[in-house]
């Protein structure tokens, strides 16, 4: 990607730049430190994706810049410098604006980048990163995760630009960026891509949601709709030194290979909408929540403490079947959750979402008090008014039909590890990303996927353009002997997956059934799903050319795995 002495002296330059950044580790907050329930929760702007001509909705054209400004984080942290999507520096927030777009009406987005030359987070050079000729700018390229949209606007990994446009990276085309809203209704969010960047820049704050509505679809099923009662909340995980900064851990864990990556970042407060910890009134009534899991490499499993059920509605961007009544909710990275919490049920005065899930999920470190707390709900007394329901069915879309399967595929998650057994980068099927495209699915193609995990983590994959629905999941028997194969073969095939994959089968949870857009990959296991390179709700092909450049990706949605380099190229063909 980089010629080999620019390589060198920018790592020079960077090096010098990461010695500047070795902060004392003491200077860190720790969580008791902080009061917990004491800010409200903020509701971040609203940004309209269509303009309102004679009554008819008409598409809009908006301008979106990424600011470097300071955010209060928690009522006594000092401000904290982040990067924050806006349409002015005055008005931008972590997370950013929420976009509500229509179903039907396009939106156009020129993304402008005002970052400043430095970065306000510990970055690698080492691992492949889409680095400035001119060595300034922070390079930043948004996409629109769950969008259906061309490849020019779709945010690839190297169409990435500095401030003002100034420099852009090999596959950058255009300013501003087409999205065409013709798909299923639902939850998105766009965030920062750029190559190597990603884990650091979404740590800066380069998120935020986009909704698209369609009214003659959603409304007759009578969900809370209403602005106030139907809440995009952001959930994340971060620390922060004293005086207020973001703590990222500058030092890698093999930092003669790879001075600063680490292959999980895990932050000690837990943040909803910007806030610590926040608090929330409520009424007695139903809410909408689309709880979108921001994190680098933090699962959540929710749950109320006093009982308090969630009925899911949605999973990622698309609706379910029929809403799934559930206790608990595991989310993964950049999985959402679109569900409909009802506080009337409340038997208490106020509601405590928690989380329980290990770190690293499935096999690390249980919660402690900091991370197993996520905000405070009170409810309102008094009986209220409530016209929203909870319909018995809400949206169906046709199953996908197996037989129509086209190819069938063998993915395999690799983790490579130093001497001292610590791991120091990972790939898909044991190759870089710049290694020649192998996945090159027809458009309007239904495949088969089989996803096999040869680590120890679980790995959200996400894959970009289409959407999936998970079938099944069965672990691997004798699977160091298959390891061993793999490692050396790299042909899931001829070392027998078959022979293999013959262990314990889990089932796909109710509530995950549906299209998805990400799925955890457990460990040890083969996942197989169903991808759909099409519209889910209609049989319309796309309005655009999805063979054209720079293509697409798919890959895991652990930030820090993502950048180094768990990413393939995914191209199109007719
Ligand atoms: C930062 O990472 C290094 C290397 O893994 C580790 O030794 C050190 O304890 C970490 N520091 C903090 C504050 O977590
Ligand atoms: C959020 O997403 C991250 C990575 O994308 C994942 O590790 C984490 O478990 C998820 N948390 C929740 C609550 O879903
Ligand atoms: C798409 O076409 C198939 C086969 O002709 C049909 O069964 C299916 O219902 C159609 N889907 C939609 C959403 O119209
Ligand atoms: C095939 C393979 O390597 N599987 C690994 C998956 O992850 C588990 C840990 O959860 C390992 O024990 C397996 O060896
Ligand atoms: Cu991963």
């Amino acid at each position: 990607m980089v010629g080999m002495e620019k390589f060198l002296i920018f790592e020079f330059i960077c090096l010098a730049f990461l010695v500047s950044f070795a902060w004392g580790e003491d200077g860190l907050i720790i969580p008791s430190q902080l009061e917990m329930f004491v800010d409200e929760l903020p509701d971040m702007p609203r940004v309209k994706g269509y303009d309102v001509d004679n009554g008819a909705p008409v598409s809009k054209s908006l301008v979106i810049g990424m600011f470097c400004k300071q955010w209060k984080f928690h009522r006594d942290l000092p401000p904290t410098q982040v990067f924050a999507y806006g349409t002015s520096e005055e008005t931008a927030t972590v997370p950013g604006p929420t976009i509500e777009a229509l179903h039907g009406i396009d939106t156009h987005v020129t993304w402008t980048n005002h970052l400043p030359s430095k970065h306000i987070l510990p970055w690698d050079p080492t691992i492949p990163t889409a680095i400035p000729q001119k060595m300034k700018g922070i390079p930043t390229v948004v996409h629109l995760h769950g969008g259906i949209d061309e490849p020019e606007s779709d945010g690839h990994a190297t169409s990435w630009f500095t401030s003002e446009f100034e420099e852009q990276g090999p596959t950058w085309t255009r300013k501003t960026y087409h999205y065409h809203n013709l798909q299923h209704p639902g939850t998105l969010w766009y965030h920062d891509h750029a190559m190597g960047l990603t884990r650091v820049n979404l740590l800066a704050g380069l998120v935020g949601a986009y909704i698209i509505r369609h009214p003659h679809v959603e409304l007759p099923l009578g969900l809370p709709s209403v602005e106030k009662f139907d809440r995009p909340l952001f959930v994340f995980d971060r620390s922060f030194r004293s005086d207020g900064s973001i703590f990222m851990n500058s030092t890698g864990n093999n930092p003669s290979i790879h001075p600063q990556w680490q292959p999980e970042y895990f932050g000690n407060s837990i943040i909803v909408n910007g806030k610590a910890w926040p608090h929330m009134i409520v009424r007695r009534r139903r809410y909408r929540f689309r709880i979108i899991n921001a994190s680098n490499a933090r699962f959540f499993k929710f749950y109320f403490n006093n009982g308090l059920k969630f009925i899911h509605v949605g999973s990622d961007s698309a609706y379910h079947e029929k809403p799934v009544i559930v206790n608990d909710i595991l989310l993964a990275p950049s999985e959402i959750a679109d569900v409909v919490i009802d506080f009337s049920k409340s038997i208490s005065d106020s509601a405590i979402l928690c989380n329980d899930a290990p770190y690293p999920y499935p096999s690390g470190d249980p919660v402690n008090e900091a991370n197993s707390k996520i905000m405070k709900f009170t409810i309102n007394p008094g009986h209220e008014s409530d016209t929203s329901k909870i319909p018995s069915r809400l949206i169906k879309y046709p199953y996908p039909n197996l037989p129509s399967a086209s190819t069938t595929r063998y993915i395999a998650f690799y983790e490579y590890t130093s001497d001292i057994g610590e791991p120091t980068h990972l790939y898909i099927n044991g190759k870089s990303f710049e290694a020649p495209v192998t996945e090159k699915p027809k458009v309007g193609a239904t495949e088969i996927w089989n996803v096999i995990n040869l680590t120890g983590d679980n790995h959200p994959l996400h894959i970009h353009l289409g959407l999936f629905v998970a079938l099944d999941q069965t672990e691997l028997v004798d699977v160091d002997k298959f390891k061993e194969c793999m490692m050396k073969v790299n042909d899931a095939i001829k070392c027998h997956l078959d022979k293999y994959a013959r262990g314990k089968k889990i089932e796909v949870p109710a509530h995950e059934k549906g299209w998805k857009n990400v799925y955890k990959m457990m460990p040890g296991y083969v996942t197989k799903i169903l991808v759909r390179f099409s519209y889910i709700h209609s049989n319309d092909s796309y309005p655009f050319d999805a063979t054209a450049e720079p293509g697409y990706v798919y890959h895991c949605h652990i930030l820090d795995h993502e950048d180094n380099v768990m990413m393939r190229p995914l191209k199109f063909v007719h």
